[in-house]
Order: C-alpha cells, then sequence, then structure tokens
C-alpha cells in the first residue's frame, strides 16, 4: 500500500464517471476501506449536475458481485473435434499461465490456417473502457484478419454509413442541441429508459422538461407509447420499419411546400437538386400509407420543423436497427439539413472533444467493401464485417473459415440475432479467448477468460462518448481504490493481447499498461484543441466545462468535395428502389412484427446479476396490444408462444395498450439459463432471448447491421 499515490482515496469520497452508459454522469462514491458503502450524483459535475440512474447508483453491488470473475479462467483437457463442453470446466489459473494458453492457443490457428481464420468480437463496453477505447483499434490492427466483428453492426453503423457518405467521416454525428432547441423530433429511441444513445446528455427527462418548460415542443415517433412518447407533446405511433417513408415524405414536403431554408449551409452543400428530383414521388399521401400515418399529420410535421426558430431532428435503436437503417439515418441529417438546422445552435451539431481535433474541411471520403464476406458476399464496412454472418463464417468449411475467436466485453451469444446458432458454433471453435468479467453465454464457450478488475479499480476517461456530447466537457477519473491482489488492469489485458497477436515475445514483460493509457491519454490532451493536460484534469473532479458546442462546418468536413454529399449514390439507388415498393419495413400483412424496447433497470445483457437491478417484475415480457391478445386469445401473464424464420421461443405475456395493434415487443438482453453460465442472481429470473427469434439473415444492405426491429412473427398462447 505505501507506493500509492496519495491521492487514493481508499476512505472517504471519490468522484468518477459513470462508465455503465453513454451519459457519462459524475458520480460521488463514499468509499470505505476501498468498499463502495455509497453512490449518489455529482451535485457539482459539469454535465450531469447530480443526475444518477438505478444503474449508476447500483455500481457498488455490480463492485462487489461475487460472480465477477477475479482470476484468469483456463480450460485444460486434451482438445479434440466436437464441443468443447466435452473438454473439462474452466478452473481459475494465474495471469502468466493465461496468456501462455492463449499464445499457444491463438498461435497454432494462425500457423496452421492464417490470421483471417481468427475472428474478433468486440461488444459494447469496449466503447465505455478507457483501455479498450484506446486499445481496440491497435487490437484489431495486431490481429490482421478480415473476421473483425463489434456490436456496431447490431447497433448504430447505420449512422457511421450515413454521415461517411454526407460529411465524409462516419464519427461526424451531429447531436440534438438539446438545452438550446425549441423543437426536437425524436423517431425511434426512448431516452426516458436509454438515457440517450450517440447523444451524451445526462438526466435527458430534465433537458425535455426544460425543453417544453421554455415553451419548446417535443415529437415522438414510436409504434409504442414508450416512457419519452408519454411525456410528448405529440406521439406517433408508426409501422415498425417505415420510419424512412415518414422521413421522405417530411422532405417531399418541405419541398413541395417551399420551405427549403439551408441558410448558412447553402455554401457548403451539393446534390440539393437531385435530392429535390429523388424524393419528388415521396408524396404524404403514398408514404402515408405505407408507414400508417396520416397524411395531413406528416404535412403538419413538416411546417412544424421548418416553422420552429431552432429544431432538430433525432434517430436512434427503431431508425438504425431496421431494414432500411443507413438511408433512415441519412434521413434524419438530410431534414436537419434542409431546415438550417444542422450545425447551428439549438439544432443538431458537432461536439468537439478535448482529445479531438479540428479537420481542414475535405479529405478523402468514405467508402465500404474493400472486402467481402467470405460466405455471404456481404462488404466489410469500417474495417468489419456484420455480426450476423460471423456464425456463417465459422460453420462454413474451406478456405478461410474462422477456427478461433477473440471477444472483447461482447455478448454476442444473445446480442445477436440468430443467437442458439452461434453459441453452437462457437462450442466447435478450434480455440477462443474472451476478455471479460462474467461467465456468461457466450464466454462459456471459451478456453480462456480474462478478467478486467472492477470499474473502481481503473482509471476513465470518456475516449468515446466526449464526441457525442451536447457540451464540450472533460473528466478524468483516477481509481478509486488500488488494483485488488491477482488483479490486472484492463489495459494490461489488451496490451499483452496485442503483444501476443504481433508475434511479440515481449507481452510477458508488459506491466505499466495503466500509465501507457493515461499517458496515452494526457498526449492527446495536449495536442487537442483546448491544450489540456490529465494533470489539469486531476485538478478538477468535477470536470471541466469547455463552452456550448460551436458551428464546425466546413472544417469538420472530410469529403473530396469539401461540402456535404446530400444526395450520396448509394442512398438515392436505396430510395429508388424502396419508392418503388422494395420493403423498407413488415408491413401491411396479416401478422405480427416484432420490435425491441429498454428498461432503466437493464443494461444490453450483462447487468441482470446486480441485485438492485434484478428485484422487481420479470422485465421480459411481450407485449401486446388488447385487440390482438382478444383476437388471439391471449391473457395478461400467460404464455405465448412467438414464431419467426429464425426460431421459437416462449415468452411471458403483458397485455398493454402501449404497444400499437400489429406490434409485439420483446426487451433483448435475457436468456440467463444456459448450462455454464454463472449468473446466480440474473439465472433466477433468467427470461428468454429476443435473439433467439430475430433473423440472422435480414440486414439493412448499406451497413450491414442487423433488423432487430420489424421482424415478422407469429404468437399463439400456450399453456403453461
Ligand atoms: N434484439 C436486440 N438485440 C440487440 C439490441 C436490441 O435492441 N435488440 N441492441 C443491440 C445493441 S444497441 C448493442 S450495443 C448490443 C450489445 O451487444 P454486446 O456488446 O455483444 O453485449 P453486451 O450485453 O453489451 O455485453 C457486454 C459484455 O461485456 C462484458 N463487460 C462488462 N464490463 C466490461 C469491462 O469493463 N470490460 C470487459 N472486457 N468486458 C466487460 C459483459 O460481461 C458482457 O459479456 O446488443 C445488441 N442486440
Ligand atoms: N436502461 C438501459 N439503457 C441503455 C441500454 C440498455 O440496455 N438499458 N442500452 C444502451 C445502448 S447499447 C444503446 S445503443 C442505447 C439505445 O438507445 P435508444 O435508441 O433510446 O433505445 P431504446 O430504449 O431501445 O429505444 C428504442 C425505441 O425505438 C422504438 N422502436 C422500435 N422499432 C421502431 C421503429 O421501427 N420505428 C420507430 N420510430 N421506433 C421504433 C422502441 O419502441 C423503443 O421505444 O441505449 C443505451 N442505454
Ligand atoms: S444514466 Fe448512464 S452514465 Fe448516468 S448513472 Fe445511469 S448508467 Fe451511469
Ligand atoms: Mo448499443
Amino acid at each position: 500500500m505505501t507506493e500509492l499515490p496519495l491521492t487514493l482515496p481508499v476512505v472517504g469520497t471519490a468522484y468518477r464517471t459513470c462508465p455503465l452508459c453513454e451519459a457519462t454522469c459524475g458520480l460521488s462514491l463514499t468509499v470505505s476501506d476501498g468498499r463502495i458503502t455509497g453512490v449518489r450524483g455529482d451535485p457539482d459535475d459539469v454535465l450531469s449536475h447530480g443526475f444518477v440512474c438505478p444503474k449508476g447508483a447500483a455500481l457498488g453491488q455490480l463492485d462487489e458481485d461475487p460472480d465477477r470473475l477475479r482470476t484468469p479462467l483456463l480450460r485444460r483437457g486434451p482438445r479434440q473435434s466436437g464441443t468443447r463442453q466435452s473438454r473439462g470446466e474452466l478452473s481459475p489459473v494465474g495471469w502468466d499461465e493465461a496468456f501462455e494458453a492463449v499464445a499457444a492457443g491463438l498461435g497454432a490457428v494462425i500457423d496452421r490456417h492464417g490470421r483471417d481464420a481468427v475472428a474478433m468480437y468486440l461488444g459494447n463496453p469496449t466503447v465505455h473502457t478507457l483501455a479498450g477505447g484506446l486499445y481496440a483499434g491497435p487490437l484489431r490492427t495486431a490481429l490482421g484478419s478480415r473476421n473483425v466483428y463489434t456490436a456496431s453492426t447490431v447497433d448504430q453503423m447505420p449512422k457511421h454509413v450515413s454521415c461517411g457518405y454526407l460529411f465524409g467521416h462516419p464519427l461526424a454525428i451531429p447531436v440534438p442541441d438539446v438545452d438550446r432547441t425549441d423543437f426536437l423530433l425524436i423517431l425511434g429511441a426512448d431516452p426516458y429508459s436509454s438515457n440517450g444513445s450517440l447523444w451524451t446528455a445526462p438526466d435527458l427527462p430534465g433537458r425535455l422538461r426544460a425543453l417544453r418548460e421554455r415553451g419548446g415542443r417535443l415529437v415522438v415517433v414510436d409504434p409504442r407509447r414508450s416512457r419519452t412518447a408519454k411525456v410528448a407533446d405529440r406521439h406517433l405511433p408508426i409501422r415498425p420499419g417505415t420510419d424512412v417513408y415518414l422521413l421522405l415524405a417530411l422532405a417531399q414536403e418541405l419541398f413541395a411546400a417551399g420551405l427549403v431554408a439551408p441558410g448558412r449551409l447553402a455554401d457548403h452543400l451539393a446534390g440539393l437538386d437531385a435530392l429535390a428530383e429523388l424524393v419528388e414521388p415521396a408524396t404524404p399521401q403514398a408514404m402515408g400509407e405505407r408507414c400508417g400515418i396520416d397524411a395531413g399529420e406528416i404535412r403538419t410535421l413538416a411546417r412544424e420543423l421548418a416553422a420552429a426558430p431552432r429544431a432538430a431532428v433525432y434517430g436512434r435503436i427503431g431508425t438504425t436497427t431496421v431494414a432500411a437503417g443507413t438511408v433512415t439515418s441519412w434521413l434524419v441529417d438530410v431534414l436537419n439539413v434542409l431546415t438550417g438546422n444542422l450545425d447551428r445552435p439549438g439544432g443538431a451539431m458537432f461536439p468537439l472533444p478535448a482529445h479531438g481535433h479540428r479537420g481542414r474541411g475535405s479529405g478523402p471520403g468514405f467508402t465500404v467493401g474493400r472486402w467481402r464476406s467470405r460466405v455471404r458476399g456481404l462488404p466489410e464496412v469500417l474495417g468489419e464485417l456484420p455480426a450476423v454472418t460471423l456464425v456463417d463464417e465459422i460453420e462454413t468449411p474451406g478456405e478461410g473459415q474462422v477456427r478461433a475467436l477473440v471477444t472483447v466485453a461482447g455478448n454476442p451469444a444473445l446480442s445477436v440475432p440468430g443467437g442458439d446458432r452461434l453459441g453452437a458454433a462457437l462450442s466447435t471453435l478450434d480455440f477462443m479467448v474472451s476478455v471479460d468479467p462474467y461467465l456468461n453465454a457466450t464466454t462459456r464457450h471459451a478456453d480462456v477468460i480474462l478478467p478486467p478488475p472492477a470499474p473502481a479499480e481503473q482509471s476513465h476517461y470518456d475516449v468515446s462518448f466526449y464526441h457525442f456530447s451536447v457540451r464540450n466537457v472533460a473528466n478524468f477519473s483516477p481509481p478509486v481504490r488500488p488494483l485488488a491482489p491477482g488483479a490486472l488492469d484492463e489495459a494490461d489485458i489488451l496490451l499483452r493481447l496485442i503483444a501476443i497477436l504481433s508475434g511479440r515475445e515481449s507481452w510477458r514483460s508488459i506491466v505499466d499498461g495503466r500509465a501507457r493509457a493515461e499517458k496515452l491519454v494526457d498526449d492527446k490532451l495536449r495536442a487537442g484543441p483546448y491544450g489540456l493536460t490529465l494533470d489539469k484534469l486531476r485538478e478538477h473532479p468535477h470536470g471541466i466545462d469547455l463552452g456550448a458546442l460551436e458551428e464546425r462546418i466546413p472544417e469538420i468536413l472530410r469529403t473530396p468535395s469539401g461540402r456535404i454529399e446530400l444526395c450520396p449514390d448509394p442512398m438515392a439507388a436505396e430510395v429508388r428502389r424502396l419508392i418503388a415498393g422494395g420493403d423498407g419495413g413488415s408491413t401491411g400483412g396479416p401478422g405480427l412484427v416484432l420490435i425491441g424496447r429498454r428498461h432503466l433497470r437493464t443494461n444490453n445483457s450483462w447487468m441482470g446479476n446486480v441485485p438492485a437491478l434484478a428485484k422487481g417484475s420479470s422485465l421480459c415480457t411481450l407485449l401486446v396490444h388488447p385487440e390482438d391478445a382478444a383476437r388471439l386469445g391471449l391473457v395478461d401473464g400467460g404464455h405465448a408462444r412467438l414464431r419467426s424464420r429464425a426460431g421459437t421461443i416462449e415468452v411471458t405475456v403483458e397485455v398493454s395498450d402501449a404497444i400499437a395493434p400489429g406490434v409485439v415487443s420483446l426487451p433483448h438482453g435475457f436468456g440467463h439459463d444456459l448450462p455454464g453460465v454463472r449468473l446466480s442472481v440474473a439465472g433466477r429470473e433468467p427470461g428468454v432471448s429476443v435473439n433467439r427469434v430475430t433473423d440472422e439473415l435480414a440486414v439493412d444492405p448499406l451497413s450491414g447491421t442487423a433488423v432487430l426491429n420489424g421482424v415478422p412473427v407469429e404468437v399463439e398462447p400456450v399453456s403453461p
């Protein structure tokens, strides 16, 4: 203990950026003998001003979870063909032995089959840890495989692609300037439950309340009367997967009514005329029939959007993980441009983080498809392949077949469509290593599990989400307490993996991961636009406020033309196909369509083991509208069989008029009752994985993103 810097509050109050979701709230932790005995929102945090949600408040329980792995696990026993479960149990080992096994296991596959035979899956918390934020890129490079997969293709990849085409850079994603706007149109997001995504704005409920209190308006488009929809001025229940038609009609109406007014942006636009021509046939009348929203309603909405002094359009999961995800995401920003709201205060703006940098106003632009997946021929996007096709690459024999897998902070067996098939495929791999604190549906298939320490034992600077923050802020959190005996900082784990994959023997001598990570942050801050240093941040435990968002066009653009490419060819081709009647979503038809949802007490698949979040009624219920329930003979609390092309599951029914007729909703991240899983709390109310019925064959063609919303299903009652 004597070597510890004196600033470590082993006892007392520690301030920390919450790493559990994108809101980056400042937490005030009461620490006693290294234990987190209390969690409150930090009232002095420069961005969150004291806000905290049930997950952040449960950080102490997460920290102490007895099921969280404290040492590496290694599966011993003879390696035979067939399933790995026949190869012995996972048992605790020291770090050196674990890494020796990783070096041997990955080395053998690379030597025999080449680098493409090793796949990597990077999950969501990769972007929530300092180590992941800094070293995921180098890890991918060190692997040098075409088989890189991430949670992006079950999430936000359409937004990267659409912004890549529009602005030339896949990370140039504008966020609603919620604190200064007068009108906010939200499609397919429920920030009251999710706390915002690609939109770092702690206390969105408070910010949205403030918007309405100053006379602004909130319109929510969602097939379900979500918590956010409940507080909105207007809720438009749309048919799942058809937001593209609503947005096309809004654009059409703006042109037809002479309401297009890009203002200052006019000098920076290319393709405005082409866009006008493209959307011309998409009248509110024609499109309204497809999305289930009245033409008059669409015209009104277009006029309100145009008339608001400052307005922003925002779309999330319900607009990205759908069949037309990329075109839908593109249209969200097209509307921001057409109304002159892109890059103006109160509109949709581009943050400039303290570790970021200004651009030069033009660049090489954006392309996809530099390679294709071996089995399904799906295009590479941002150096990765669609998560839904990982299973094909493992199952299908031949040159280039995937034989080994590295997962970091991912649970694809529950998070990716076709989860059952993927789980079975994982058990046939020659080798699998997971960097993960839990033994869960995915990691139970690993040969080696390398657990990162508890969040409280790691330093944090939010490398990812300051790119999406509604104010430019910077905050650094030192560890709350020293590493537990036998623990290894996640930076050390990833740096060792990088060295192993690069074929460097030196991995054995890596010990200074955290210091290297912090030095890297310091370098980036010094080179950044505000000339900050890590020491400066250490002096400000509640963060430094760098001010409201400012205009960034044209500097941020990286298109070859140096303009906003409003009507890129791939979008135009897709729009023509959609208008001509290609399927944009699962509309019409006599059957039901399935969508997802989130609850404040969940965090994708992995926080269900925290007692405070697990208590209360089961969250894994199928929402069914009363009319559908009556027609199908379903009763509240009863059981139903849910069938899709991909699979069949049994679920508990919750009859509710919050869901639109013809639509059913089941949340993801459940199904914790698989053999070998060590989640004693989550296992008591395991629920069922919705990704056993979502369809791994259905993707948004422009981004390879899975269709998680708008899945055709059949539902029938079953006796329990
Ligand atoms: N049907 C349906 N499926 C969905 C969605 C949906 O809306 N509907 N949502 C999708 C979305 S948006 C996402 S982002 C994905 C998420 O997909 P994934 O990222 O694959 O899954 P998560 O549930 O986030 O699992 C995170 C994993 O990281 C581990 N972990 C937690 N903390 C740490 C840490 O500090 N370090 C490391 N190394 N590991 C850690 C957890 O134990 C867990 O195994 O799911 C997607 N799947
Ligand atoms: N509590 C909690 N917070 C989370 C997470 C979590 O698991 N739990 N996950 C985090 C992650 S990884 C992410 S990516 C974000 C996601 O953040 P959000 O996108 O805000 O997530 P959801 O709450 O799922 O909201 C999606 C909404 O889209 C609606 N929807 C479904 N299909 C359609 C459609 O076709 N059209 C329209 N217009 N709406 C549709 C759903 O009914 C739902 O209300 O949340 C993050 N925050
Ligand atoms: S909203 Fe997100 S960042 Fe804030 S306390 Fe909750 S989980 Fe943590
Ligand atoms: Mo996500």
